[in-house]
């Protein structure tokens, strides 16, 4: 059968595409298992040092796949929190702690957890035709896989209880008025600036990235004096990596750094 989840590891880069193209890539749980899979094993490559995130096929992702989630009246359905917990919730923090840039490039509509997913990742390029829907309230659910923190952080809390509240359809290019997202670009576009950008990302201080996302991550809850320490605890850390002694002495030396991501 199809793999629903392809890996590509090149030039410091592991491309992860959501594959079940015909479903407009929403998830089963066979999905989201070989998912983790692809996430383990870029993780655990050396010379990856960004991910790529996207989808194959005119969508992103259309969250959770529906025709899962059908039962007959009067029927039992599946006890969602075990979903979330086992596999939106792992996922979406397995991106968060991924010690290296995740770039997601989306290349079509992201719907549902599928929108969050890609909020949940560093760096969100999108496609001009694509576009995100909070679709869970149409179907009676919330938002998930991180979006009720995300979203007022991205967007502010008027913004974020609209896109909840009414589901509706949002541009890339209002995403990226909102901030909600890092740039769009144009359809036949995408991939080369998407891998461009994730290419550079590579080639640049890995842990000294890291670090920075995780200050960044923590700045959303910590109080300015708890993320003063942070920033000085990680910046010690910084400070001992080898691409830092580089940078500096690149610097000095008017030449061109050659970071190998230690
Ligand atoms: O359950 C749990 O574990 C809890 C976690 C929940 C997380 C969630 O994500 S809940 C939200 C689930 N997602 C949605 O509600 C979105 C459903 N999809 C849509 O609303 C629309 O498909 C889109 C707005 C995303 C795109 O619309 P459009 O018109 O461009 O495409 P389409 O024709 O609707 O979709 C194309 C095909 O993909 C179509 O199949 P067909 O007619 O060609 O056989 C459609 O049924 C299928 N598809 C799209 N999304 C899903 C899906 N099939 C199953 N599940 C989907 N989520």
């Amino acid at each position: 059968t199809e793999r629903t989840i392809l890996l590509a590891i090149a030039g410091g880069v592991a491309t992860v595409t959501l594959n079940r193209p015909d479903r407009l890539n929403s998830f089963t749980a066979a999905m989201h298992a070989e998912l983790r899979e692809a996430l383990a094993e870029a993780r655990e490559d050396a010379s990856v040092r960004c991910l790529l995130l996207t989808g194959a096929g005119r969508g992103f992702c259309a969250g959770q796949d529906l025709s899962d989630r059908a039962v007959a009246p009067g029927a039992q359905g599946p006890d969602l929190g075990v979903s979330i917990e086992t596999n939106y919730n792992p996922l979406v923090r397995s991106l968060r702690d991924l010690p290296m840039p995740v770039v997601c490039a989306v290349n079509g509509v992201a719907a549902g957890a599928g929108a969050n997913l890609a909020l949940a990742c560093d760096i969100v390029l999108a496609a001009r035709s694509a576009s995100f829907i909070q679709a869970f309230c149409k179907i009676g659910l919330i938002p998930d896989s991180g979006g009720t923190w995300t979203l007022p952080r991205l967007v502010g809390h008027a913004r974020a209880k609209g896109l909840a509240m009414l589901g509706e359809k949002l541009s890339a290019e209002q995403a990226e008025a909102w901030g909600m997202i890092w740039k769009v670009v144009d359809d036949e576009r995408l991939m080369d600036e998407a891998g461009a950008l994730a290419r550079h990302l590579a080639t640049q201080p890995t842990r000294g990235l890291a670090l920075t996302k995780q200050a960044l991550n923590a700045a959303s809850t910590n109080d300015l004096n708890t993320q003063l320490d942070l920033e000085r605890d990680l910046q010690r850390e910084a400070g001992r990596t080898e691409d830092y002694r580089e940078g500096v002495a690149a610097f000095v030396a008017k030449r061109a750094p050659n970071f190998e991501g230690r």
